[in-house]
């Protein structure tokens, strides 16, 4: 399987994020991506290559034009304030207040986030730029002809909706790499979101869309989150109702449980006669994660990577989260090599 990766990612690393009352080192850190990279190549699984360059254009097609050119020009304008440290939102337009966009960067940067945790670095919008033109690189090749490719983004984007980070993301390379495979043809793509966490940005993208169903499988967001979205009952609205499905599941769910929701997705994503498959691969559900509450063991992600390969769909895989550092390269891989052994 070819993997396409690009060096840029290392341009994001913020400093810390708030948890439990706690300033802590940000758990998106760029040592996830680099061990990903090691454990491509000792495993030998494809060629590696840099990403092309397709310009704003497909991104454009996701985020909108006043949310990028914020999150482009943000950390200039920090600068020009002499700003110190890493830009982080504090205020957000939550109920009881008004969703104008100020001219205040911090109140911009409150309007265009929902969570404190995606920090602006000097680095972040080249970052994000080359990681959805890594997604868009491996949907290129998946459109040439490829089975298989992976995406190996950092920083992740399942968070990030049209026009709005939060939960380290910025913007949305699975989202961005579906739409680029409707905009050459395609008819149906399904994005499987596998990642510990709901993909809020990416169900909101598409909720009201029938040419793009979304499945996920995540924390239940009662007790994890995103807190504010990836309920069972959300099932798309308008044309798109029946074209989103989420898998809440409780805090200690082992592959027993989580492999159950999976075989349900992939019978959704059958039924649904789905062409190409994107993957949003975050691997935050293994039992040694950080900040999450899953127990899935090495091995089940080899078990993972053949139930999508039985779909028999071409199928772009695209990285997201995974925050045990250690393990994140070798259970991303064993998707692959599940998927590629089956
Ligand atoms: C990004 B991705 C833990 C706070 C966690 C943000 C998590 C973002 C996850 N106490 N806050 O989905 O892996
Ligand atoms: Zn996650």
């Amino acid at each position: 399987m070819l993997t396409i990766y690009s060096d840029d990612h290392h341009l994001h690393h913020g400093s810390c994020e708030l948890i439990d009352g706690q300033l802590m080192p940000c758990f998106e850190k760029p040592q996830r991506a680099d061990h990903i990279l090691q454990r491509v190549k000792d495993r030998q699984i494809g060629e590696i290559r840099g990403p092309n360059d397709y310009g704003l254009a497909p991104i454009e097609r996701i985020h909108s034009r006043d949310y990028l050119n914020f999150f482009k020009g943000a950390w200039a304008r920090w600068q020009e304030q002499n700003g110190k440290g890493d830009l982080l939102p504090f205020t957000w337009p939550a109920r009881t207040l008004r969703h104008k966009c100020p001219t205040d960067l911090h109140g911009q940067l409150g309007f265009y986030s929902f969570d404190g945790g995606a920090p602006i670095t000097a680095g972040t919008w080249q970052a994000a730029y080359s990681a959805a033109q890594v997604a868009l690189t491996a949907q290129a090749e998946i459109s040439a002809g490829a089975h298989s490719a992976f995406a190996l983004c950092r920083p992740p984007g399942h968070h990030a909706a049209g026009d709005l980070m939060g939960g380290y993301c910025y913007l949305n390379n699975a989202a961005i790499a579906a739409q680029a495979f409707l905009d050459e043809g395609k008819k149906r793509v399904a994005i499987l979101d596998v990642d510990y966490h709901h993909g809020n940005g990416t169900q909101d993208i598409f909720y009201s869309r029938n040419d793009v169903l979304f499945a996920s499988i995540h924390g239940d967001p009662a007790e994890e989150f995103p807190f504010f979205l990836g309920f069972e009952d959300e099932r798309g609205e308008g044309a798109g109702e029946g074209f989103n499905f989420n898998y809440p599941l409780p805090m200690g769910s082992p592959y027993s449980v989580w492999g159950a929701a999976l075989e349900d997705a992939c019978q959704r994503i059958a039924a649904f006669d789905a062409e190409v498959i994107v993957v949003s691969l975050g691997v935050d559900t293994f039992k040694d994660d950080p900040i999450s509450q899953f127990k899935l063991d090495s091995p089940d992600y080899l078990a993972m990577g053949r139930r999508i390969a039985v779909l028999g769909k071409p199928t772009l895989f695209v990285m997201e989260g995974g925050y045990a550092v250690e393990a994140i390269g070798v259970n991303a891989v064993n998707v692959l090599e599940g998927f590629e052994g089956a």
